[in-house]
C-alpha cells in the first residue's frame, strides 16, 4: 500500500482527477481518499513510481508518505 500526500488535491473535483490518473494505469487499484488530510491511499501491483508520474502530469504531484 502507498500513502501520498497530495497538497494540490483540494476538493472532491481534485480527488477524482487523481482516482482517473492512476486508475489510467492501474484499472484495478483500490484508492481511500481523505480529502480534508490530503491523503491518497492505494492498494495497487503497480510500480509507486509509475503512479506518481501520473498524478505529476495530472497536476497533482505527491508526496510520499509510505510505500510498503
Ligand atoms: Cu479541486
Amino acid at each position: 500500500m502507498y500513502e501520498l500526500k497530495v497538497e494540490a488535491m483540494t476538493c472532491g473535483h481534485c480527488a477524482g482527477r487523481v482516482t482517473q490518473a492512476v486508475k489510467a494505469i492501474d484499472p484495478e487499484a483500490v484508492l481511500v481518499i481523505d480529502l480534508p488530510g490530503k491523503l491518497v491511499r492505494i492498494n495497487s501491483t503497480h510500480k509507486l513510481a509509475e503512479l506518481s508520474a501520473a498524478m505529476t502530469e495530472a497536476g497533482y504531484p505527491p508526496q510520499v508518505v509510505s510505500a510498503g
